[in-house]
């Protein structure tokens, strides 16, 4: 039987009493133990009904069952469907909606009301806890260790990862077999991961960052990795000595360079980090390498193409950019409007093909196609320019995008939230430069003549409705919104007369 990512990561796994993870709780897995358990617990899925196609939605606390559950999907031939754990009762209908799962592994603590929103589908709701334990635990216990994977091959469908619009609608990114396992092989190259490496993994599971570019990398080398719940800067230095690699965002770097502790000694036993998900102030790079004397390697991907451009292994590490294109993946730059290549050094849209891009957006073949190029590019929606020597700096975005912390959250839904309230006549959602978060989200709001409605008041409305990292860190109110001879909303003057507002904040 082929199962052709699963296959791409049994090639290079090493001997089974290996150490594949060790989470912050002592718990471990070897590899043995990973082959043995992610039988089990595709037995589970199969005698749930899963057929192959079929997407298992998992909305679940990081766990090293949960990272199981992910391989389990894979070898049954299912779709594995992960959702970020802060996403909202509101929200995760949306998705259920419109994936259509056959299965839902939630925390034991939802799932009476996810059992409740989707009980007209069909489709079965099992659980997991952060512990490792809950009905889909139980079920697996009882099953062999020994599993045909389903046979699967280079385009099946391995993952959807959702991703937000910028006109509403989230989309759900197609990821093939393919798609995971060449990316996953040209990072291991790239970043010279080999089986002694240890990996420090502090993200969360259900994006792109921590399970594509951060699990698949260390299955793909047959590396081990200390597997963090959380990303707490002391803890993250007190595994440094143990560690080789630590992947990040942006904030954790900002967040460990506020720990006195964090020296070049702390630093020692490291031989690379690696930013990504968000810009890296160069202000950052810089401090990093005063402090610790390393270069921290900063890279460029996104959901629909798992990762575009990396900065080198060996050579210059260039701060403020996210490197050259990786191997085998063509980038180039191109009028925004009309589509045609411009010259080196103009600044356009980022358009990417390879064998690392997604297939399409599940179930939205229009929007599929307007944003692939007819020659089969990728419209990246991000702005850049590549330089004399190759390098790509990402100069701005071309889609009303925020990123927070990591977090990608999209102006439009906020700004449909709050519009929808008593007392609001309309707003707007920016985002301004954030110490901690490198954006903060920013609601800028007029409200209807006679109303007195406040931050509180709105912050009180989509509570239950909004994942909290998307909640305005501060809400401004005035007037009127300015707006150009079009009637468009100048969110770039916003932007600028609010620039210094969380400037003093930690
Ligand atoms: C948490 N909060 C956030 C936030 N994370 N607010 C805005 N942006 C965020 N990213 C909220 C909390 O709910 C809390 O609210 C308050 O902010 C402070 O929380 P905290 O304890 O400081 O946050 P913490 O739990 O430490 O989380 C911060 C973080 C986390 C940076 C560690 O956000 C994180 O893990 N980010 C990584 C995201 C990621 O993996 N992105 C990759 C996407 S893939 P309150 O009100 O309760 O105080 C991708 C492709 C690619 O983009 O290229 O990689
Ligand atoms: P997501 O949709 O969560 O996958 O987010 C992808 C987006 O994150 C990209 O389109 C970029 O806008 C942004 N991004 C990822 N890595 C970087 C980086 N190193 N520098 C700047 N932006 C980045």
């Amino acid at each position: 039987m082929t199962n052709h990512l699963f296959d791409a990561f049994r090639s290079r796994m090493p001997a089974p009493e290996r150490l594949l993870l060790e989470a912050d709780d002592g718990r471990s897995l070897t590899y043995g133990d990973m082959l043995a358990r992610s039988a089990q617990m595709a037995h589970a899925l199969l005698q749930l009904d899963v057929e192959p196609g079929d997407r298992v939605a998992v909305q679940v606390e990081k766990s090293p069952e949960a990272a199981l559950l992910y391989l389990a999907c894979v070898r049954a031939g299912s779709v594995f469907l992960p959702l970020n754990t802060a996403y909202t009762l509101t929200e995760l209908e949306y998705f259920f909606e419109d994936a259509a799962p056959r299965v839902i592994v939630c925390d034991p603590s939802k799932a009476a009301e996810i059992g409740r929103l989707v009980e007209a589908s069909g489709a079965v709701v099992v659980t997991l806890d952060r512990n490792g334990q809950g009905s889909l635990a139980d079920q697996a216990s009882r099953q062999s260790s020994d599993f045909h994977d389903v046979e699967r091959g280079s385009d099946d469908l391995a993952a959807i990862l959702y991703t937000s619009g910028t006109t509403g609608r989230s989309k759900g990114a197609m990821l093939s077999h393919e798609n995971l396992a060449s990316n996953a092989r040209v990072l291991v190259d790239c970043w010279r991961f080999s089986a002694d490496d240890v990996l420090i993994h502090a993200l969360p599971i259900f994006h792109t960052h921590g399970l594509f570019v951060a699990t698949n990398v260390v299955l793909m080398a047959g590396a081990s990795m200390l597997f963090e719940r959380k990303f707490d800067p002391a803890r993250i230095l007190s595994l440094m000595p143990r560690a080789t690699t630590l992947m990040g965002v942006p904030t954790f770097y900002v967040r460990l360079l506020q720990q006195e502790a964090l020296t070049k000694d702390a630093a020692g036993a490291m031989r690379l980090f690696i930013s990504g998900s968000a810009p890296l102030l160069a202000e950052t790079h810089r401090a990093w390498r005063d402090r610790t004397g390393h270069a921290i390697l900063e890279r460029y991907g996104m959901t629909e193409t798992n990762m575009n451009t990396s900065n080198p292994y060996h050579g210059e590490r260039r701060a403020g950019t996210v490197g050259l294109p990786l191997p085998g993946i063509s980038l180039r730059i191109t009028d925004p409007e009309a589509g045609e290549p411009l010259a080196q050094g103009e600044i356009g849209m980022i358009e990417v093909k390879g064998p690392n891009v997604f297939g399409g957006y599940w179930r939205m073949p229009e929007k599929t196609k307007a944003e692939f190029r007819p020659d089969g590019f990728f419209i990246t929606g991000d702005l850049g320019m590549v330089d004399t020597d190759g390098y790509v700096h990402i100069v701005g975005r071309g889609k009303d995008l925020i990123i927070s912390g990591g977090y990608n959250v999209y102006p439009k839904e906020i700004e449909s939230e709050i519009d929808a309230l008593d007392g609001v006549s309309e707003s707007a959602v920016i985002g301004v430069a954030h110490p901690d978060f490198g954006e903060g989200v920013t609601a800028v709001v007029v409200r209807k003549p006679g109303s007195a409605i406040d931050a509180g008041d709105i912050a009180d409305s989509i509570a239950g409705r909004l994942a909290k990292y998307k909640h305005p860190k501060r809400v401004i109110f005035v007037d009127e919104l300015p707006r150009n001879t079009m009637g468009k909303v100048q969110k770039n003057l916003l932007r600028e007369a609010y620039k210094d507002i969380y400037a003093q904040k930690g």
